[in-house]
């Protein structure tokens, strides 16, 4: 019996671990978008996660073996999720309403694709205002040489958060609500009342106060931080707290390392609306790779970082171990967050959820220094898009040349070109501006010619202008968009088209109903 049933399962048993072994590459991770409780300053609300089934937030590949993705909607309502800095197929972007339909609740969507790529990426719904409610999580992509960058690797999210609920938060700044009162907010340590509503066009110029900014010491060759006085930034929401790793500095997470070990610190702006100043203190960090893309190595303690962008920060705990706050300021705020790295004895600090400072505006400082360790080929740019981003401060209305999305205007190019495109500000407000599908260089900031870093997602800060090159080679309909939320959400956004794309799921009228107010 026990033979006959042998010779019976061998086969079926062979033939399974063949199958296997030739199918698992594509076998898809589940990833289950669903809604979680987060405390938050002593209160809980209802937030939402990218999970696998095993609770690992997010998804991070070997390169060699694909993206292979089942997402899960566990919401009550749509989703679509963006593999954020992804060279990938046009109809594996996840952006409802230009590659594909949204993902009704209960519902699935299946992405495979290989990976071109590899470092520190993130994902993100691309479905209405989602993205405030922590619908995101690290892609860390894996490879022989990500893993040799030092002994001890940690991904940092740095969001931001309100009590406020996002839909309120963007009537308040279409000012069509007044700010929440104090009481919403719960009792205990003194910080930034919340004001959401707060609107550019209504406020008056700051005016010159002792403010945090970033500086290139040249004697020392690194980037650091300084205070002079200078008008603080301009931010449009005022925000209650920020995270990392979703977790505030009352109770941030402590990351046990060894004396004299490496750390690699991946950290990850998936914040809406907040741009960052990253202070790695008394730890000196070499900044390898920015948008998960490698640099020539710059040396400093603190660094720039916009929403939607990422930095690879490398740092050498010392010999004598202890406790090493890296701390990320929001821009504009006295608001912080942060980890805490420990060696094993020392004790955790107690750390201020506040600086004695705002800061400056994120500006060019750090930008003009990055040169590409891989730069595009030689080349002159056959076609220059002009992207003019401007904005009507007291209707809330968001422009790319002009045009507020939805619409069906698109930036057309053809596949094989060198494009480059050209970003404008004219007002007092800077934006982090995204590609999808491409990697580009950073060639020229305010008329100077660089090769500058490989980016996906560039900040254009307040009155610059600033040019990026890519080749066109992947084919499609790609979103060119400003990656403050509040500003996607409210008209900058475009596509970039290729000539002949599919363009089938590029449904702006679609769009544009499905997100039209309810009240
Ligand atoms: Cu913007």
């Amino acid at each position: 019996m026990k033979k006959s049933i042998g010779k019976i399962l061998l086969p079926i048993a062979v033939c399974f671990l063949i199958g296997d072994a030739l199918g698992s590459a594509s076998e898809p991770v589940r990833l289950f978008v669903k809604e979680v409780p987060l405390k938050i300053l002593g209160k809980t609300v209802t937030v939402i996660a990218i999970e696998q089934a095993d609770g690992t937030e997010g998804y991070s590949p070997e390169k060699d073996e694909g993206f292979h993705v089942e997402v899960v909607n566990q919401l009550k309502v749509p989703t679509s999720l963006h593999w954020h800095g992804l060279i990938l197929p046009n109809l594996m972007d996840g952006v409802p309403f230009v590659t594909q339909n949204p993902i009704p609740p209960g519902k699935s969507s299946r992405y495979d694709f290989p990976l071109k790529q590899s470092g520190t990426y993130w994902m993100h719904s691309h479905y209405g205002l989602q993205e405030q409610l922590y619908n995101s999580a690290p892609l860390i992509i894996w490879t022989p040489e990500e893993r040799a960058k030092a002994v001890r690797q940690v991904v940092v999210m740095l969001s931001d958060f309100s009590f406020t609920p996002p839909e309120q938060i963007l009537k308040g700044l279409k000012g069509e609500t007044r700010p929440p009162s104090a009481q919403e907010n719960p009792p205990g340590k003194k910080r930034e009342a919340s004001t959401p509503g707060k609107m550019v066009g209504k406020m008056s110029e700051s005016s010159p106060s002792d403010v945090i900014a970033q500086k290139w010491d040249d004697q020392k060759q690194r980037l650091v931080r300084t205070i002079r006085s200078a008008p603080e930034a301009e931010i449009d929401v005022k925000y209650d707290a920020l995270l990392a790793n979703r977790r505030t500095l009352d109770d941030p997470e402590v990351i046990a390392v060894r004396p004299g070990e490496s750390v690699l610190l991946r950290l990850i702006a998936a914040s809406s609306s907040q741009n960052f100043y990253v202070d790695t203190g008394a730890l000196d960090a070499e900044l390898l790779a920015v948008d998960g893309k490698a640099v020539r190595p710059i040396k400093g303690s603190f660094f720039q970082l916009g929403v939607a962008q990422r930095l690879d920060l490398k740092v050498t705990i010392p010999k004598v171990g202890g406790a090493y706050p890296i701390l990320a300021q929001g821009e504009g705020t006295q608001l912080l967050c942060g980890v805490v790295l420990i060696t094993k004895g020392a004790s955790v600090p107690q750390l201020s959820r506040t600086a004695s400072f705002s800061t400056v505006a994120l500006d060019n400082t750090q930008e003009k220094r990055l040169r590409a360790l891989n730069p595009l080929p030689d080349r002159t740019i056959d076609r220059t898009l002009p992207a003019a981003l401007g904005g009507d401060m007291s209707n809330y209305v968001w422009t790319i040349n002009g045009a507020a999305y939805p619409n069906r205007k698109s930036l057309d190019i053809r596949g094989g070109e060198r494009v480059g495109i050209t970003f404008t500000i004219s007002t007092n407000m800077g934006h982090p501006m995204h590609l999808h599908g491409h990697d580009f260089q950073v060639v020229e900031i305010d008329g100077e010619k660089i090769s500058g870093a490989m980016r996906d997602t560039l900040m254009v800060p307040p009155s610059s202008k600033m040019t990026v090159a890519f080749d066109a080679d992947n084919a499609g309909v790609w979103p060119l968009h400003c990656h403050l939320l509040y500003h996607l959400d409210t008209g900058m956004f475009t596509v970039v088209k290729y000539d002949g794309a599919d363009t089938k799921f590029w449904q702006p009228a679609a769009q544009a109903k499905a997100f039209a107010p309810s009240n």
